[in-house]
C-alpha cells in the first residue's frame, strides 16, 4: 500500500471489517507522527547547528555528565521549534479515533507532548516529556526555564536535566506496566510512525504478534515490522489516519 501526497489512499476493506468490530485497541507512536508538524524525526539529519550531531549520541546520561551545556542547549533548541509547531492531522485523527473508541490506549515514543496538545488523554509517555526538567541527582522534578544553561536543583543543588528517557536508561515503571496491560489485552495494535528500531517501544509490537492481535503498521517507510504486520499501509500518518477515522465513524 503506498499513501503519497497525489494518488487517493485506499484502506483494505478487511481492515475496515476488523475495526469496525473490535473495542480494544492500542496505538503505539514515534517520531514519524510529529513529522507533518514539522519536528524532525530521530533519524532525519538534525537540521542547522545539530547537523553534525546524532541524537543517539546527545540523548544520553554520559553526554550530559561530559557536557551538559551542549546537551541542555540542543533541548532548548528542540523546546523551541516544538514550541513553534502545532499538532497535524494524524494526531487529531487519533483524538477522534479516542472518542469512537474510548477503550483506545495511546502509547508515545514522543517526548513532543503533541498528543496532549492535540486533545488526546490519558496518553502513556514512554519516553518521557521534553517540557518537564527533573534534577539529574536527586531526580526530584525541576521548573521549566529559558536559561541557555542547565540551572541548579533547588533541593540540592545539582544541575536539571530533561525528564526524558535517554538511550540506557529504564523506561518509567508506571509507563511500562501501564503498556503492558494494555497490548494484553488489546484487539488490534497500530504502530504509527516508528522505524521499530528503539527497544523496549519496539518490543510491544512483538508482543502483539505473539497475541496474534492485528498488527496495523502506518509509516512512511518499510520497517523490520512491514513484513509481519496484518496490515502494512506505507505513507503519511496525516494521510491514512483520517482516511481510517471517516470509516470508522461511518462504519
Ligand atoms: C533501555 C527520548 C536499558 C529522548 C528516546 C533491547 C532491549 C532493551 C534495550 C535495548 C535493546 N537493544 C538496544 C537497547 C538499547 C536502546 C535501543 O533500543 N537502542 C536502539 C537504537 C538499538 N534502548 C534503550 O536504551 C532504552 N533503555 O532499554 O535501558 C536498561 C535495561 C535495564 C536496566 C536499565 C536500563 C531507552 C530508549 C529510549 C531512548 N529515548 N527518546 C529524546 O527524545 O531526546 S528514543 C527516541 O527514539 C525517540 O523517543 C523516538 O521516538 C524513538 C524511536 O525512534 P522513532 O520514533 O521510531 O523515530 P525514527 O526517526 O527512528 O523513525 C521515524 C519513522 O517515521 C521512520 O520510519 C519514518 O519513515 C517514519 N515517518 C516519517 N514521516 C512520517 C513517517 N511515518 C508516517 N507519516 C509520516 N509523515
Ligand atoms: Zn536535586
Amino acid at each position: 500500500m503506498t499513501g503519497s501526497e497525489q494518488d487517493p489512499i485506499e484502506v483494505p476493506s478487511t481492515l475496515v471489517n476488523t475495526l469496525v468490530k473490535t473495542e480494544q485497541w492500542v496505538v503505539m507512536t514515534g517520531s514519524g507522527i510529529s513529522a507533518e508538524s514539522g519536528v524532525p524525526t530521530f533519524r532525519d539529519a538534525q537540521t542547522g547547528l545539530w547537523a553534525q550531531y546524532d541524537p543517539q549520541q546527545l540523548a544520553t546520561q554520559e553526554a550530559f555528565e561530559n557536557n551538559p551545556h551542549v546537551v541542555w542547549q540542543w533541548y532548548q533548541w528542540r523546546r523551541e521549534l516544538i514550541r513553534n509547531t502545532s499538532p497535524n492531522p494524524a494526531h487529531r485523527a487519533l483524538v477522534d479515533l479516542q472518542r469512537l473508541r474510548p477503550n483506545l490506549i495511546l502509547v508515545t515514543q514522543n517526548v513532543d507532548g503533541l498528543h496532549q496538545r492535540a486533545g488526546s488523554t490519558n496518553v502513556i509517555e514512554f519516553h518521557g516529556n521534553i517540557h518537564r526538567n527533573k534534577c539529574s541527582h536527586c531526580q526530584k522534578p525541576g521548573p521549566e526555564s529559558e536559561a541557555a544553561q542547565p540551572p541548579n536543583c533547588a533541593h540540592c543543588g545539582e544541575l536539571l536535566r530533561p525528564n526524558v528517557v535517554w538511550f540506557g536508561e529504564s523506561i518509567p515503571r508506571v509507563a511500562l506496566q501501564a503498556a503492558a496491560h494494555a497490548i494484553e489485552t488489546c484487539d488490534v495494535f497500530f504502530s504509527v510512525g516508528t522505524s521499530s528500531l528503539v527497544y523496549p517501544a519496539a518490543a510491544m509490537a512483538e508482543t502483539a504478534l505473539t497475541r496474534q492481535a492485528i498488527v496495523v503498521e502506518i509509516n512512511l517507510n518499510p520497517t523490520p515490522l512491514s513484513s509481519r504486520a496484518d496490515f502494512a499501509l506505507q505513507g503519511l500518518a496525516g494521510q491514512w489516519l483520517p482516511a481510517i477515522t471517516d470509516l470508522v465513524r461511518a462504519g
